[in-house]
């Protein structure tokens, strides 16, 4: 890990005090996988934490950055400095999303009170998303009282940057059956909230119906899950929207939740990132390595199983 410069401990300093364009610097050096923003978050770390953050998920064009341009209004509206990350899922060489993006919120980027920034789930090295949650850490650290993550789907990354998040909210249109079953199939986690936006659709109320079909099948918790209908691009539903995020946060401030949720997802953090290195350290000490190749040569040969030769790999590396 590099000593932080005398630069990067002025812009730490910078960061820490809310100034923005140290933000966006510091991002991009964790973007750019730089060793100095790595240090950065190092000195940035233990000032985090006092960020209510938000994570807003959902299939490709169901509104989610729309939402977040709705919430971020409303936040404003209430004097609180938002910070949005937007992870876009495609390549790091399309625009598309991002650009959209750029229109949807565009309100908001003179507004000193608010800070965008879209990022890449995937980098050639895998290690993009790892730079998601820095960027998150960073933003949190920066003073930000309202941390808003948006990303596609569930699954997709290695560090998946929804699970730090304080609550999940999950956006779904109607007439798409595709994200019922998953829910019903329990492949898409049960969030903490269910926004069913376009709601001026037609089969909105049968969409609603199903969703709290799937619902009362689940295991009951002190949290019922609302489901709310907006049509964010009017910004209809967005009060009620905005009232159950807070309601959630109180709920699970006031459980003890809160700090079990966070004390998990810092847990699953570690880990996440300690098996990345591994496996990193693994591929590339055997790259060139002749026993591994004769190891796999047995196992192509039929004389070795794979669990065993995992074994041996591992009896030899730790
Ligand atoms: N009819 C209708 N259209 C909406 C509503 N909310 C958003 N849209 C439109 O839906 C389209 C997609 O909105 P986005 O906010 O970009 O959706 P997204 O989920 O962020 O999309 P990706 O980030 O590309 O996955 C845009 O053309 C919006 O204007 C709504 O309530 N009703
Ligand atoms: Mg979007």
């Amino acid at each position: 890990m590099a000593a932080l410069g005398r630069t990067s401990a002025e812009l730490a300093e910078r960061l820490l005090a809310g100034d923005t364009r140290a933000l966006a610097r510091a991002i991009s050096l964790v973007e750019d996988d730089d060793p100095e923003g790595w240090a950065l978050v190092q000195k940035v770390y233990p000032r985090t934490g006092g960020a209510a953050i938000a994570g807003l998920t959902g299939p490709p064009g169901v509104g989610k950055s729309t939402l977040i341009g709705a919430l971020v209004r409303s936040a404003r509206e209430r004097d609180r400095q938002v910070a949005v990350l937007s992870i876009d899922p495609s390549s790091p060489f399309t625009t598309g999303a991002l650009l959209g993006d750029r229109i949807r919120l565009s309100e908001h980027f003179l507004d000193p009170g608010v800070f965008i920034r879209s990022m890449a789930s995937r980098g050639s090295l895998g290690g993009l998303s790892e730079a998601t949650l820095q960027a998150a850490l960073l933003m949190d650290g920066s003073g930000k009282d309202e941390v808003l993550l948006e990303t596609v789907g569930v699954g997709q990354a290695d560090v998946d940057i929804i699970d730090h998040a304080d609550t999940v909210v999950l956006a779904l249109q109607p007439g798409s059956g595709d994200s019922i079953q998953a829910l019903k199939a329990g492949v898409m986690e049960i969030p903490d909230i269910i926004v069913v936006n376009k709601a001026d659709h037609p089969l909105a109320d049968t969409m609603v119906r199903e969703i709290r079909g799937i619902l009362s099948l689940g295991r009951q918790t002190g949290w019922r899950i609302p489901i709310v209908r907006t049509e964010a691009a009017e910004n209809r539903g967005i009060d009620e929207l905005v009232e159950k995020i807070e309601a959630h946060r109180a709920h699970i401030e006031a459980e003890g939740t809160l700090a079990e949720r966070r004390r998990r997802n810092l847990e699953n953090e570690v880990m996440t990132l300690a098996a990345l290195r591994l496996r990193r350290r693994l591929e590339e000490s055997t790259r060139d390595d002749p026993a591994m190749r004769e190891l796999l040569n047995e196992v192509v040969a039929r004389r070795v199983d794979p669990a065993t030769a995992a074994a041996r790999l591992l009896e030899r590396e730790v």
